[in-house]
């Protein structure tokens, strides 16, 4: 190689004229390829002189540069050319595909729920991440060394005053708000984002997403409750689909029943994702502590009131038989896309 070879290629390079995608990919390939006329020169530069390297070496390098360069703008010029082309040529080729997001499946449960609430007259009523121990705690009859009123289990935003700030840990605090602002009948959902200082796991997160709805009226019984949520059973899992109710405990109502649907996979066969029993449990309720309404100025012996609360991850588990929790939150394109049938435009 002599420094005479690099100017000429430097020329040629220069001189390049490529109009099309197609004509520059050859260029590219004829300069710049693995046997291409510049990678060739820096093969041969291995021979050359200890003393001349440096010279060549720089001039080699100025030389690649170019050529990049130029290449690179060629490969401009020639899009630009082909999409001025298509458009002003031939106004009957297929347009450029746009690629269409999808729901998240937390989205399109939500959403499901939400649906099939309101068409039992439910309105949907949402409240802040950031609230206060009396909203997400006092409210809702948590006694006051209660183990969720532990920083070990609620993240909290400030301390150190009674009524500190933290990350609701359930949406309950919206309804707590809703009683503040409006008098029965109450009839509400309220959907969310909750956080809770869990360990991550395939089955734990410390956050996830929950529906719970209110309803409190004169005269609701639990015999409403339980209607109430085997036709929202029916609604979400199909028409066959059976409930049944375990008794349960939680601060703020009294009785309270966790409930179970007859698996839709087996039916009630018992199969791995029931785990043998052909029951799924989906979410928990109960009739309303008259605590919990006389803390909120709905007088006991007038009103009684229903609430349920489910976790919506846990309904997208089962809807779609998800595995592990941690899909929900990781954004890998390959699992969301799993979800792409459900766009609506
Ligand atoms: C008020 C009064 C009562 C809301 C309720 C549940 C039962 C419940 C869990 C399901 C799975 C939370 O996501 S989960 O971990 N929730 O079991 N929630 S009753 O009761 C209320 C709410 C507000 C004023």
């Amino acid at each position: 190689m002599t420094q005479e070879d690099i100017r000429q290629v430097i020329n040629a390079v220069q001189a390049l004229d490529a109009k099309t995608a197609k004509e520059v990919e050859e260029a590219r390939v004829r300069f710049l390829g693995k046997k291409g006329i510049i990678t060739m020169l820096f093969e041969e530069f291995r021979n050359i002189p200890p003393e001349d390297k440096k010279l060549y070496g720089k001039e080699l390098n100025m030389l690649k540069q170019q050529a990049v360069a130029k290449i690179n703008e060629l490969k401009s010029i020639a899009e630009t050319n082909f999409a001025c082309e298509v458009s002003i040529e031939d106004l009957s080729l297929p347009g450029f595909e746009y690629e269409l997001g999808s729901r998240h499946p937390v989205s399109i449960v939500r959403q499901e729920i939400i649906d099939i609430f309101r068409k039992f007259g439910y309105d949907v009523a949402e409240g802040p991440e950031i609230d206060d121990d009396y909203h997400v705690f006092g409210a809702l009859n948590f006694p006051p060394n209660h183990p969720a009123r532990d920083m070990q289990d609620t993240f909290f935003v400030s301390t150190g005053h009674p009524n500190p700030l933290l990350l609701r840990t359930h949406t309950s605090s919206i309804q707590v708000r809703t009683m503040e602002s409006r008098k029965p009948p109450i009839r509400v959902i309220c959907p969310g984002r909750v956080f809770r200082n869990e360990a991550i796991s395939a089955r734990a997160h410390c956050i996830f997403h929950q529906v719970e709805g209110l309803y409190i009226d004169k005269g609701v019984s639990f015999a409403d409750l339980k209607q109430s949520i085997l036709l929202f059973a029916r609604e979400m899992f199909g028409d066959d689909t059976k409930i049944r109710m375990r008794p349960s405990y939680f601060p703020f109502t009294e009785p309270s029943s966790e409930v179970d649907v007859s698996c839709n996979i087996c039916h009630g066969k018992g199969c791995n994702v029931c785990k043998g029993t052909g029951w799924l449990e989906i979410l928990g309720c109960g009739m309303v502590d008259p605590n919990v309404l006389e803390v909120n100025d709905i007088d006991p012996n007038v009103y009684s009131g229903f609430a349920f609360g489910m976790g919506i991850e846990r309904i997208a588990m089962l809807k779609w038989q998800v595995n592990d929790l941690r899909h929900y939150f990781e954004n890998d394109l390959r699992f969301l896309e799993e979800f792409n049938t459900a766009v609506e435009v």
